[in-house]
């Protein structure tokens, strides 16, 4: 792939819509775009002012006018690809857009690869790999959250702290390079290792408090499950229709309405969440009825965590005390007391002793009572798993989750190292760590890697 010729693709999806964009970067762009693109505003020989739109029309081979636009010519360096760009705002029809295109690409252009805009923005020097991706994470997120975080990263947050990092590896392995070669100048090499081992422990941290963040930001990329568990009958599916604002799944007297899982999607308190409805769990000689059950313990077991429902107008029974049970300790748990408009039987203490962190709301589904409350306690609930908004920079991708983690090991390492020698050990493990680091935001990387990466990218961005 040749890094100095001129790309271009349709910028907007593809559809019928208001305006679409197709897109031009490299050298030629701005030739290519004045050969189809006339202007009348503009005097023949003037070349165009930069970031202005100009109204006109494009023109095929034959002259003819097959679409009225906006183009705007923006010259390097200050463009998302740094290299000089024409946008063409044309009518979203998905054949006008192609035909623009296609004369584009017969004027010299080659057609963009995905993700190609946003790498040349990085090999440019724009932004750093971490930031591309973030770009992606803005166009694929979930939640309103997502996007906040992956806009975080997008203005150098995470750029920021990592080379921040790395500066502080190299301060930290210069003494040490410098005894290799004059040890003569270092009288007290235990004072040098004492040091060090006080500036690797804070490195330690503040690694270990990016990656506390990666299960929160993973949680608002790709959604949290919460699993609704209980016996038949007690208003689960009432429950799940109350929260969705739908009716979903289907309600009645009878206990074991709910014969398979059921799910719908919600938003709480920035969490995208898969909220599954479940079969009743209770003793069974049905078959169909036992196969229900056994997915709903499923179901419990893959949540992240458990709204376990009660019947307020019903005694405790052993079988509520297993469902208790289902619960691991790192689910979170959110006891309701549903039906609290019939005359209460229910006593939940032994439920309280068993999960003192649980929280405990009362409903009625059937009214929508206490349904703002449960909401609030799920939210409560999912910042405690998560640990809510913190001000450290985001984490937004396996890939840098994995590549902290190996650095995180190097530095262990290097600590161990210090201790029983070595020294070049120490060295070695550091520069590790510095190269690792420096793989998240594409300092040290393959190009194999930028293939893989871009690759995952929407044509066009
Ligand atoms: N009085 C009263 N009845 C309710 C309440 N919530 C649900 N019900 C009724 O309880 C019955 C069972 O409700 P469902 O939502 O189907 O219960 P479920 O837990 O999903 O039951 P299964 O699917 O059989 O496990 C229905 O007749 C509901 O109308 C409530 O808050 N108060
Ligand atoms: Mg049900």
């Amino acid at each position: 792939m040749s890094k100095t010729d001129t790309i271009a693709a349709i910028s907007t999806p593809l559809g019928e819509g208001g305006i679409g964009i197709v897109r031009i970067s490299g050298p030629e762009a701005f030739v290519i775009a004045l050969k189809i693109f006339e202007c009348p505003q503009r005097g023949k020989d003037t070349f165009p002012e930069p970031r202005r739109l100009y109204h006109g029309y494009i023109r095929n081979q034959d002259r003819q006018r097959i679409d009225e636009v906006l183009t705007a010519f923006m010259p390097a360096p200050h463009t998302y690809t740094r290299e000089d760009v024409v946008e063409i705002n044309c009518h979203s029809g998905i054949i006008t857009l192609r035909m623009i295109l296609k004369l584009i690409l017969n004027c010299g252009a080659r057609l963009a690869e995905p993700g190609e805009f946003t790498r040349r923005a990085f090999i440019n020097g724009r932004i750093d790999l971490s930031q591309a991706e973030a770009v992606m994470n803005i166009v694929r997120a979930r939640s309103e959250e997502a996007v906040r975080v992956a806009a975080r990263t997008l203005q150098g947050e995470l750029t920021d702290k990592i080379n921040q990092i790395r500066d502080e590896l190299t301060a930290i392995r210069a003494p040490l390079e410098a005894w290799f070669d004059y040890p003569e100048e270092f009288q007290d090499g235990e004072l040098l290792a004492g040091q060090m081992k006080k500036n690797l422990g804070r490195l330690r941290s503040e690694i270990k408090d990016l990656l506390q963040g990666v299960e929160r930001n993973r949680v608002y990329q790709e959604g949290v499950s919460v699993a609704i568990i209980g016996r038949p009958n007690v208003g689960k599916s009432s429950l799940l229709n109350a929260l969705l604002r739908q009716q979903r799944a289907i309600v009645h007297e009878m206990p074991g309405t709910t014969r398979d899982m059921l799910e719908g999607f919600m938003n709480l308190g920035g969490y995208p969440i898969r909220l599954v409805d479940t079969a009743g769990i209770q003793g069974s000689d049905d078959p169909v009825e036992k196969e229900g059950i056994e997915r709903s313990r499923h179901a419990a077991g893959r949540a992240k965590l458990l709204i376990m429902v009660m019947d307020s107008s019903a005694p405790w029974e052993e079988q509520d005390m297993e469902i208790a049970m289902l619960r691991s300790r790192e689910q979170g748990l959110v006891i309701v007391i549903n039906k609290r408009d019939l005359d209460k039987q229910l006593k939940v203490e032994m439920l309280q002793d068993m999960h003192a962190d649980a929280e405990i709301v009362e409903t009625a589904a059937i009214t929508g009572e206490g349904i703002g409350m449960l909401e609030e306690a799920v939210t409560r609930q999912l910042d405690h798993l998560f640990g809510g908004a913190t001000e450290a920079p985001a984490i937004i991708s396996l890939r840098h989750e994995e590549l902290l983690s190996e650095a995180l090991e190097s530095i262990v390492e290097a600590e161990t190292a210090l201790e029983i020698h070595p020294l070049e050990l120490v060295s070695l493990e550091l520069g590790n760590a510095f190269d690792k680091l420096g793989e998240i935001t594409g300092e040290t990387v393959s190009e194999a890697l930028l293939d893989k990466i871009f690759s995952e990218f929407c044509l066009g961005k």
